[in-house]
């Protein structure tokens, strides 16, 4: 790691986070200086170095925000193996108003959890890429870089960037490369949250299960089938929907897993697609608060990111016991929340996230898949980075980065 130790800590700070001097945008540091900084015996051009996340800085007119066109789609199944189509896509299956599904049942001796020790970073993405580059390419072939696009990442990731300035829980590391032109970010899993993973009570673990059971009961394999409610759970399976669209001046690539669709073929993706959730039933004043504050805050910017128009959610007893069904319509969710004293809103995630993307492209400069800038956030505090050449964080793979790179000495198209 440049700028001092080999064996990182999280906690590295390149620069203490009290600066007073930001008022209109969320950067500080050197930021508009063009002097050189000398570190660790190499030389950087001068670059922001922390990134405010309160609120008041972000609160300014919405962002443009392209409506995302799916470019593709692919299916990882039961053993986790990758599939360039949509054979894991399930169709809904409306369920009458209150079904009175058990989310308990198949837990003990019907379920199969994915290993989530096993930490794929964006693999599944870079193949879809690998195995769709010619269509992403002609697609963008007015731009400079070889993919046409200046970050690739998940969905996921992005959902943590638009709730940022409100979250007070989890903080998050964010690893970034560039690559032919284009900003890769994949996560990094945080102490914190290895801990918590690790630590998980057996009632956790089992609640985890029943959002998957849900989805069981209301998903059918086929466009005229029935939900398979005996069948095993198998958190392996994803069908995951590849989208475009831009933030600002920032083109972006990025997958999100789909739970299912509507039945009707004519409706075109991403708007025939459906988020489905579980929650605890609502039943004071202060749960309905809770949950506008909290849980809708994670539920519109998850579906909003991709377009995906509405969210079928259970709401459900201590037992698991879904005790009523309702939709969401993302376009409503900002009306819904607008009773709530000081609650969060749609602009701030928004901004927040273009300005974090920009705070990216200002600092990760070099070409080069083996150099990581660690982006690091910790909640009430500024978001920082270290830098790390050739270290355990480098995630671009060889296959990936080997691929591209003789894709396009062959004279596909110039990298950069
Ligand atoms: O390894 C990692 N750190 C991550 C891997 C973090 C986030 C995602 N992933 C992978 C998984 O392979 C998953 O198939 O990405 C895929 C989903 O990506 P996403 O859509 O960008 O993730 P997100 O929006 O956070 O989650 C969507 C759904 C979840 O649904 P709910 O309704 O609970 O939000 O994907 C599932 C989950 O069903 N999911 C995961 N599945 C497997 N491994 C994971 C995960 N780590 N995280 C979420
Ligand atoms: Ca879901």
């Amino acid at each position: 790691m440049e700028r001092g130790r080999d064996k990182p800590r999280h906690s590295d700070l390149l620069q203490s986070s009290t600066h007073s001097d930001y008022k209109r945008s969320g950067y500080s540091g050197d930021c508009y200086a063009h002097k050189r900084v000398r570190s660790g015996g190499e030389t950087f051009p001068s670059v922001p170095r922390f990134l405010s996340t309160q609120r008041q800085l972000y609160e300014r007119s919405f962002p443009v925000y392209k409506q995302p066109v799916e470019v593709g789609f692919f299916s990882l199944d039961s053993e986790r193996n990758f599939f360039n189509d949509s054979r894991q896509l399930r169709y809904y299956v409306e369920p009458g108003k209150s079904p009175n599904f058990s989310l308990r049942d198949g837990y003990h001796d019907r379920f199969i959890k994915r290993d989530e020790g096993v930490k794929e970073g964006l693999d599944h993405m870079l193949r879809w890429i690998l195995e769709n580059r010619t269509k992403l390419q002609s697609k963008n072939s007015a731009s400079s870089c070889a993919l046409g696009v200046d970050f690739v990442t998940w969905r996921g990731h992005l959902t943590k960037l638009l709730t940022t300035p409100y979250e007070t829980q989890e903080g998050w590391l964010l690893a970034a490369s560039k690559f032919g032109g284009t900003i890769y970010i994949s996560e990094v899993e945080t102490e914190a949250a290895r801990v918590n993973r690790e630590s998980r009570t057996e009632r956790h673990k089992e609640m985890m299960y029943w959002g998957y059971k849900f989805e069981q009961y209301i998903c059918a394999d086929d466009m005229n089938g029935v939900p398979d409610q005996g069948g095993v759970v198998n958190t392996n399976e994803a069908f995951c929907t590849v989208v475009q669209t831009r933030l600002s001046d920032h083109k972006l690539l990025f997958s999100g897993e789909v739970d299912c669709r509507d039945k009707d073929p004519r409706i075109p993706a991403p708007a025939c697609y459906i988020e489905l959730k579980t929650s605890a039933e609502i039943c004071t004043p202060k749960q309905r608060s809770n949950f506008h504050r909290y849980k809708l805050l994670k539920w519109w910017a998850q579906s909003f990111l991709p377009g995906v128009p509405q969210i079928i959610a259970g709401f459900r007893d201590q037992d698991g016991i879904v005790v009523a069904v309702e939709t969401f319509h993302i376009s409503n969710i900002s009306q819904l929340i607008k009773n709530e004293y000081n609650c969060w809103k749609p602009t701030v995630c928004m901004n927040f996230c273009s300005d974090f993307l920009s705070f990216v492209k200002s600092v990760v400069k070099e070409d080069n898949p083996r150099l990581v800038h660690l982006f690091e956030w910790e909640p009430h505090r500024d978001v920082m980075f270290s830098v790390h050449r050739d270290t355990q964080y480098t995630f671009l793979p060889d296959w990936y980065v080997n691929s591209m790179e003789s894709h396009f000495a062959g004279g596909a198209q110039p990298l950069d």
